[in-house]
């Protein structure tokens, strides 16, 4: 990946956040005021519909909007403050429309989300070609606050709305040969432009893959949106992975096609620099890319007099998941 500069976004067009932690703090208070509701199940009465609503137009049909301002809000606590809006849809990696970091806000109204379909393939009871819509109508949505930890040590706090990857999974009723599960996103020179261009480092699609276990993980998520809203374009409209505890690049944009394979899927960093990225791609403090430190990142928003820099966790924080890789040596299968 290339080294980036700093973030262009000045101090002063960080957009104010009052509205969202006081709108959370409401939330909080309800709660506790609610305990009947709580007790009777919140996550259908009280705390229905995100917390974070961030007020922007993002265009998006009305069965969309519809349902993701239905989704079960997050009541975890989450000690990380948000990233803002405007720098969680304007500093991105989303290669297919150029490399610079404002690249994807700028260029990637060419991208059509809807409507959008998904091919499911591989060693599955059931397969084929399904609408985004009536893959949404089998799930629920839901709202999760993650960490995001790019690779290139920069990392935000999002509140995603999506749902479990593994609930929508569990509907193609996978093999016993299903061992990996393997994504790609879009490829179009016309939705794309920057596909075409002559100087690359990825071969499109951009492809990435999880092991079936880290699918079905209950923090992995596909996300249809965020801040209370669909996803804009930059962030990978209108489906894409959210694996909290892996480097960014493993949260593939975009997805065109699912499918479960009994082998390890090639995936697009590790073709492009096998030495630099692995198929794993854990978050992890203790092992360094070939260039640059990952003990620290910086934690947007990040500017020259105040950079935020914080200590990386290991798994991004997310400890739940090590059982995943008992016995595995992470420092090979980086
Ligand atoms: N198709 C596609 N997916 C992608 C990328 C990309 O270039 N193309 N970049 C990845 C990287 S490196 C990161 S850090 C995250 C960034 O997600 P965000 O822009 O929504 O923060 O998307 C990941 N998914
Ligand atoms: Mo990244």
């Amino acid at each position: 990946m290339l080294i980036q500069r700093p973030p262009r976004i000045p101090t002063s067009e960080i957009t104010p956040e009052p509205i969202y932690q006081a709108r959370r703090q409401f939330m909080r208070q309800s709660l506790a005021l609610g305990s009947a509701a709580v007790a009777a199940g919140s996550v259908a009465g009280a705390v229905a519909k995100p917390s974070f609503v961030a007020d922007a137009d993002v265009a998006s049909p009305a069965w969309l909007s519809q349902k993701i301002a239905g989704a079960a809000a997050d009541t975890s606590e989450v000690n990380d403050k948000l990233t803002p809006y405007k720098h969680v849809t304007t500093y991105n990696n989303f290669y297919e429309f150029g490399y610079n970091k404002d690249d994807p806000a700028k260029h990637s109204d060419t991208l059509k989300p809807h409507p959008w379909k998904v091919e499911v393939a591989g060693e599955a009871g059931k397969t084929g070609s399904f609408n985004l819509e009536d893959i949404l109508s089998k799930v629920e949505l839901q709202e999760r606050v993650y960490r995001l930890r790019c690779v290139e040590a920069w990392s935000m706090v999002i509140p995603w709305v999506g749902f479990e990857l593994g609930s929508l999974l569990k509907q193609f009723n996978p093999t016993s040969r299903a061992k990996y599960v393997a994504f790609t996103t879009l490829k179009d020179t016309e939705q794309m432009p920057a596909q075409g261009s002559a100087f690359g480092t990825i071969d499109w699609p951009y492809v990435e893959g999880l092991t079936m276990a880290e699918a079905m993980h209950p923090l992995t998520l596909l996300a249809v949106g965020l801040y209370g809203k669909a996803l804009p374009n930059q962030n990978g409209a209108p489906l894409r992975l959210v694996v909290p505890w892996k480097y960014g690049f493993k949260s593939i944009k975009s997805i065109v096609k699912i499918e479960f394979t009994e082998e390890q899927p090639p995936t697009s960093w590790n073709i492009s620099a096998p030495r630099e990225y692995g198929f794993y791609a854990n978050v992890n403090p203790k092992v360094d890319h070939p260039r640059w430190s990952q003990a620290t990142e910086r934690r947007l928003p990040s500017g020259l007099f105040s950079p935020n820099i914080i200590d990386t966790q290991m798994f991004n924080g997310y400890d739940e998941v090590a059982s995943l890789y008992k016995g595995l040596d992470l420092r090979k299968n980086f």
